[in-house]
């Protein structure tokens, strides 16, 4: 994968889409060649133009040369929903191109899985050496919010008739956003929209970034220059201040999660070694208490289910 083979990189991204077993492990051959790319998050609400837009930004950053990675993250579809069809449809002249990789990933197996899957996706088109990377996913609730932290720079997508701004506040999107964008500005209700997020975004004078709100027609191919530019100017910005100082909590946070998801594991499989603590559970020999308690005070059963690496 790091010779820059797209079989083999399309096979890692399976197998952490299945969680494998041996994730953990691929992730730390990966992650010394992780940290060049310029990620680039896109959220906002179904059918904003989230893919759309991303479809131009890909065609002007190929237009300057970078090749290109596109993680499309579908959290509601299971395996081949609308939205990921609509996406490779519109995606096709991009998908003949060799520098551009499209990849859909949606939920399979328990909740934050996902955001999990997208970061590490992200790591591997990272050190796969494509220079930028896009995550569209639909902005809605705390999964979304959780993958949106990966990106550098996150382009909050919505339209005229998303109407109350005070939504935008509810789901968080305030906080996030380092762009906002009013796309179908062919419609009425644009203008007013850029205005009322400009006045609600004045709620914070003291922010050192000021999140501008442009108006595009991701259809049309109207305003994106203007995005590039905006999205370029908060990377400059972004790696004179804030990355510097939030990179590294970032990193723990990816430490805590992977070794919290990595035990939770293995705690599922107790059974395969203490099925008889499991059966005395069941029939109600021990409390539920005292056999955690059996395990957790006993270094040695704690070595072997821990330790355990299957
Ligand atoms: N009128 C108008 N329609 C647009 C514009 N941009 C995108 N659309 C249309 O809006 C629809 C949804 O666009 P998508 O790009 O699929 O939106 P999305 O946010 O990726 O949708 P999901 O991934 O399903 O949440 C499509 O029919 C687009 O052609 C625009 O600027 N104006
Ligand atoms: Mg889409």
């Amino acid at each position: 994968m790091l010779r820059g083979d797209r079989v083999a990189l399309a096979k890692l991204i399976s197998r952490i889409e299945n969680n494998a077993s041996d994730v953990a492990s691929i992730m730390a051959a990966i992650y010394p060649h992780v940290g060049r790319a310029k990620t680039i998050g896109v959220t906002g609400p179904p059918g904003a133009g989230k893919s759309t837009l991303v479809d131009r930004l890909v065609e002007r950053s190929r237009k300057r040369g970078d090749s290109v990675g596109v993680v499309a993250v579908d959290p509601s579809s299971p395996f081949s929903g609308g939205a990921i069809l609509g996406d490779r449809i519109r995606m096709q002249d991009h998908c003949l191109d060799p520098e551009v990789f499209i990849r859909s990933l949606s939920t399979r197996g328990r909740r934050g899985g996902l955001a999990r899957a997208s970061r590490q996706v992200a790591h591997l088109l990272d050190a796969f050496g494509k220079d930028t990377i896009f995550i569209e996913t639909v902005g809605v609730g705390q999964t979304e919010l959780d993958i949106m932290e990966l990106a550098r720079t996150v382009i909050v997508v919505l339209v005229p008739e998303a109407g109350d701004t005070v939504q935008v506040m509810k789901a968080g999107l305030l906080e996030i956003a380092h762009v906002f964008i009013v796309n179908k500005a062919d419609r009425d209700g644009a203008m007013r929209m850029q205005t009322e997020l400009e006045m609600m975004l004045q709620l914070h004078p003291e922010a050192a970034w000021t999140v501008p709100v442009l108006l595009t027609e991701a259809a049309n191919d109207q305003g994106i220059d203007a995005v590039m530019e905006a999205v370029e100017r908060h990377g400059t910005f972004q790696t004179s201040d804030t990355v510097t100082q939030h990179a590294p909590d970032h990193r723990v946070h990816e430490f805590l999660e992977v070794l919290g998801e990595e035990l939770r594991a293995r705690v599922d499989r107790v059974g395969t070694h203490r099925q008889d603590l499991i059966e005395r559970v069941r029939r109600g020999d021990i409390d539920p208490y005292s056999a955690a308690l059996e395990i957790l005070q006993d270094q040695r059963a704690l070595t072997e289910i821990l330790g355990a690496d299957e």
